[in-house]
């Protein structure tokens, strides 16, 4: 349920904002957690702010989350301070309440809140080709930032996050319980997955086996979790840090791949035009293999096509199964908003089996160490 004002200004009132409030505004991108922009003024000047309720059903530890955060973007703000320029508005930075919490619990409910990044911007999708690319790049700095963190201080906030094997295990479950009584409307859908399943099990299974290392990784790295800067369109910051934990980089370019390479929104229903556009593919890889300066094995350098086959299906096959099992896990703003999801991310993987190939060779054009 939406908060009215007064909730909003008593929870900011928890985070001790400096300056008078102003107003705020619904921010309804997220699929996950309840998002507010808060305006206050400071000096004469506005400030904005950014105050999040952590869905408690999907992050069962909140608290854990935070400490991820909080050490992830300290470690990050330490690197780029190192470079002897100032971090403000390349990293997020969380308030404290006067517990000295990064986040506070609220009949219930947990609550933490961010300055904005000033003149920032985010976008859900775009044909930019620059912006695609700052995208590229944003996510590849990310990488190479957190490449010496101790993997093993993370908390796994997410079991099995992207464990794509077990993520078709569980839409099996969904069939067989079948408790929305979804399942006779959607067999296409479900026997197109079960095709993909060999190709988008892949990465998880190399892993497994110890040819792919695990790697810290941000996990939902769609474009609207970057900040570019509103005048020169560069990338600023990484945000959305909830899901950083032990990864495949596969899985961070994959996931990237399957919004920034997309001709088309996430839900779009008129399957004709969802494709894998091979040129905003090459902008995000320009950009995101050539700020990992030839961090990567090989075989993680082999692999990086693969994984937006794997990504992508795997995403569809978590909106299948959410479809199936009544909608409770992500947010749908439309009654059939999570079929759409999941008939969408089928063709769109099946654009890029079909492009596989293509998409390796663009990877590997760039690749250092090849
Ligand atoms: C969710 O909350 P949001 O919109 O950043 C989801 C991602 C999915 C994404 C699909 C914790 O991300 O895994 O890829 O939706 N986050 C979680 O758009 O499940
Ligand atoms: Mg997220």
């Amino acid at each position: 349920m939406d908060k009215t004002e007064n909730e909003i200004i008593k929870i900011c009132a928890r985070f001790g904002i400096a300056g008078t409030y102003q107003s705020y505004e619904v921010i309804n991108s997220g699929h996950i957690n309840m998002t507010y922009k808060v305006y206050f003024k400071r000096n004469g000047e506005i400030k904005d702010y950014i105050l999040q309720r952590v869905n408690t059903y999907v992050f069962k530890n909140p608290e854990d989350v935070m400490e991820n955060i909080s050490s992830v973007t300290e470690y990050i703000r330490a690197k780029i301070k190192a470079t002897g320029v100032t971090a403000k508005r390349n990293v997020l930075h969380y308030s404290k309440t006067e517990e000295g919490n990064y986040y506070t619990w609220i009949d219930g409910e947990f609550w933490r809140c961010c300055r904005y990044i000033d003149d920032s911007v985010s976008f859900t999708n775009t044909d930019d080709l620059k912006i695609i690319e700052e995208s590229g790049k944003a996510f590849g700095k990310f990488q190479t930032y957190l490449a010496d963190y101790p993997v093993k201080n993370l908390h796994i906030v997410i079991p099995h996050f992207h464990n794509t094997i077990m993520r078709y295990e569980a839409l099996r479950e969904a069939i067989a319980k079948n408790a929305a009584g979804r399942v006779d409307t959607v067999r296409d859908v479900i026997e197109g997955y079960e095709e993909l399943e060999e190709l988008a099990t892949r990465p998880y299974r190399l892993q497994r086996d110890g040819v792919l290392p695990l790697r810290v990784t941000h996990n939902d790295t769609k474009t609207s979790n970057i900040l570019f800067d509103a005048d020169t369109s560069d990338y600023l910051a990484v945000i959305d840090l909830d899901t950083v934990m032990p990864g495949l980089v596969a899985f961070d370019f994959g996931d990237a791949i399957r919004v920034a390479g997309s001709t088309v929104d996430e839900d779009e229903q008129d399957l004709s035009k969802v494709a894998l556009d091979l040129e905003r593919y090459e902008a995000f890889t320009r950009g995101f293999v050539e700020s990992l300066g030839g961090m990567l094995t090989e075989a993680e350098m082999d692999t990086l096509a693969l994984g937006a086959v794997a990504m992508t299906a795997e995403c569809g096959v978590r909106f299948l199964t959410d479809y199936l099992n009544g909608d409770k896990y992500f947010r749908i703003h439309y009654p059939e908003q999570n079929l759409a999801r999941a008939r969408c991310h089928l063709t769109l993987s099946r654009d890029m089996v079909k492009k596989l190939d293509q998409m390796q060779a663009i990877v590997d054009k760039y690749a250092k160490n090849k």
